[in-house]
């Protein structure tokens, strides 16, 4: 979607969403407004009025060890300061004061593995194993402000894991679990991560990968990484360990004393970083601190969803690895003291009911997913949800990539049984928490729009070339106004922080990277990215990262790649590839290439469509045009070719895309 902003091939997009805009309205029922949290739309007003005092409001929930000074310091834009002088720990706000209130048998997570295993996890023990993990890593030499990697499946220990190091004081860098050893190398190394807790293997659908192995293979000539803590799980024999660097969880667990008090941090103090894709092949670290992203994502998990930490079984079926997991899996439920599903694996496995199932068996109140998800749903048919009860549902949330109507619609039916509201949230790593969104019980949704920023938030969509508000049309969409769950700098590079986001509209306008436009009534509708950002199933991958993968096999020689739509995943990656001297083309080298990009990425970036390209369109600087490629991989008519240095290319590739087909 990239040039989208810019022009491009706008016009039928345009038709498309004035369609949408005059459909479908769902006004929360009378029964879901009578006891939802919110229900005054007047708490708008009263947050847009004076929002330092409704996020102060949203601390006062929170416990603190010392009260902030400052609720706000701005004075070095846009290096924003929430809640200064405070002091408080995110583990203790997680755990112990839950325990404390006599709370500790509440479960607070009902795991399910992939094999039919169900583990209830209460408060208590969490805390018992937050304890013990947190005195391990003092003991291996872990300190306040050491980076401590993470790189597990989707089990408690993941939990374990984030809560031990916030309860330290050491930020943790969490890599999903299917980027691949070289890219948890790179992360690595990029943080100086001092230990790395992993696992001996990894299970998907029925087959067991040797994680810790892999890992060993790339990590070995790391230096600033002393300790690799293993976590057993998938009961692998052979697993090779390093005398003198690495250790087994449960033995440094069963070895460490039982206490460790949360330590009181400043509210400023790093959290966690957390590497995502941006328009170069270089991961930004989004860095998050303490008190202001707590704030947001207890604020926000405890309104967006309505959450009643008594009554609710609340499940986010993303992953751990993703900002998702952290701000809606793992901080803000927890932090709410929530009774959260936990689900080890995969969506068809071990049948493609399983979600549904395990929704009727932990009663589900509450379901979060991506719309990726919804879209293979509705391919498998309505009769696998029907035939398990899904009465327990109340709310329905979406995250990760626009929804399209239709899915909306499908969800709403045939999950939500038409009774319960969707919360389609927009937000980013970058913002640690949701910004764009329905409150269930006041905002009336419409199908595709994640309506309204939340109370406290200011969005607007500006026109590019001078930053004033769009009034109709699309444009940038812009936060014009700081909030305390934003990113505080990427990780170690300061200037790219604010090149990325506050170059273009000023120190004070953080520029989000997407295209939005507003309807009559002032609800956006994203459209999707305007730089080299691609989203696979929402997951975000940059085009130079794969690019850079794909030159990497030795017989390419240039590489370019763009997000070509797709019904099932939103976007899918299509590279354009051109291979040294006189190579040919051939199946093989599909795999092959495939396979760089598995190993150097992950699985999930490989490319779904490899185009063999003779040349590729470039600018007379030289720039790869990417729009051209886009609506040729699209079939669409060419737009505007006479920017290109060559644009015989543009025919060249066009017949080669037909003797292909
Ligand atoms: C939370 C998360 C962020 C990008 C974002 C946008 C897209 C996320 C969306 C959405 C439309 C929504 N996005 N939620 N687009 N509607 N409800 O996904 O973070 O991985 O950093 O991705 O995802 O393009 O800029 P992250």
């Amino acid at each position: 979607m990239a040039d989208t902003a810019t022009g491009g091939s706008g016009t039928s997009l345009e038709q498309q969403l004035d369609q949408m805009l005059e459909i479908e309205r769902f006004e929360p029922s009378p029964a879901f407004k009578r006891d939802a949290l919110l229900s005054d739309p007047a708490i708008y007003e009263q947050a847009a009025a004076d929002p330092q005092a409704w996020w102060s409001r949203q601390a006062e929930s929170l416990d603190w060890f010392e009260r902030w000074e400052t609720v706000l310091d701005d004075s070095d834009p846009p290096f924003y300061k929430w809640f200064t002088g405070g002091k408080l720990n995110v583990s203790h706000n997680c755990l112990d004061r839950h325990v404390e209130a006599g709370r500790g048998d509440r479960v607070a997570y009902h795991w399910h593995g992939e094999e039919g295993e169900v583990r209830d996890v209460t408060y208590a023990d969490l805390l018992r194993d937050v304890q013990r993990f947190a005195n391990a890593l003092k003991d291996l030499g872990v300190r306040q402000g050491d980076v401590v990697g993470i790189y597990l499946p989707m089990i408690p220990e993941v939990v374990v894991a984030m809560l031990a190091c916030a309860r330290i004081g050491a930020p943790h860098n969490v890599v999903f679990g299917g980027f691949s050893a070289e890219s948890v190398k790179e992360r690595m190394e990029f943080s100086e991560a001092k230990v790395l807790v992993t696992v001996d293997g990894a299970r998907r659908k029925g087959k067991t990968a040797p994680i810790k192995a892999t890992v060993d293979e790339h990590m070995g000539d790391l230096e600033t990484l002393k300790t690799i803590v293993v976590v057993r799980h998938a009961g692998i024999a052979d697993v090779p360990m390093a005398d003198g660097r690495d250790v087994w969880y449960d033995e440094v667990c069963a070895a460490a004393a039982p206490d460790c008090p949360a330590e009181p941090l400043d509210a400023e103090h790093p959290l966690f970083i957390l590497y995502t894709s941006g328009s170069t092949a270089s991961p930004k670290g989004i860095l998050h601190t303490t008190g202001g992203y707590l704030t947001g994502v207890a604020a926000t998990h405890r309104y967006v969803f309505d959450l009643k930490p008594e009554s609710d079984v609340y499940w986010c079926a993303a992953d751990v690895g993703w900002i998702t997991g952290h701000s809606y899996i793992v901080y803000g439920p927890l932090a709410n003291g929530a009774t959260s599903v936990m689900w080890e694996g995969a969506p068809d496995y071990p049948h493609r009911g399983i979600w549904w199932e395990v929704v009727e068996k932990t009663r589900a109140t509450i379901l979060y997913a991506a719309p990726t998800a919804i879209r293979t749903f509705i391919k498998w048919g309505h009769e696998l949800p029907e035939r398990h009860d899904l009465s327990s549902l109340r709310l329905l949330g979406s995250v990760g990539e626009p929804i399209n109507p239709k899915a909306w619609l499908w969800y709403h039916q045939v999950i939500g049984g038409g009774r319960c509201p969707i919360v389609d949230t927009w937000w980013q790593t970058e913002t640690g928490a949701i910004m764009i969104t329905p409150l269930p019980g006041i905002t009336e949704t419409k199908p595709g729009s994640a309506t309204t920023p939340f109370p406290g938030i200011r969005a607007e969509v500006v026109s590019e070339a001078d930053g004033r508000p769009v009034e109709s049309g699309q444009g940038l969409l812009v936060l014009t106004q700081p909030w305390p769950s934003m990113l505080r700098t990427l990780y170690r590079e300061p200037e790219r922080f604010v090149e990325t986001y506050f170059s273009r509209l000023g120190k004070e306008t953080y520029v989000v990277g997407d295209a939005a436009r507003t309807d009559r009534d002032g609800y956006f509708w994203i459209i999707g990215r305007i730089d080299d950002v691609v989203n696979v199933s929402g997951h975000r991958l940059s085009t130079a990262e794969v690019e850079s993968a794909i030159v990497a096999h030795e017989k390419v020689a240039e590489a370019a790649v763009i997000g070509q739509s797709d019904e099932q995943t939103g976007q899918a990656i299509a590279a354009f590839v051109t291979l040294q001297g006189d190579i040919e083309g051939s199946d093989e080298l599909v795999a092959e290439i495939g396979g760089v990009v598995a190993e150097r990425i992950g699985k999930f970036a490989r490319p779904k469509r490899i185009i063999w390209a003779d040349d590729l369109p470039k600018t007379r600087s030289g720039k790869i045009m990417r729009r051209l490629l886009r609506d040729i991989a699209e079939g669409r008519a060419l737009g505007d070719v006479t920017t290109l240095r060559d644009p015989s290319v543009m025919a060249a590739l066009e017949s080669q895309i037909q003797e292909a087909q």
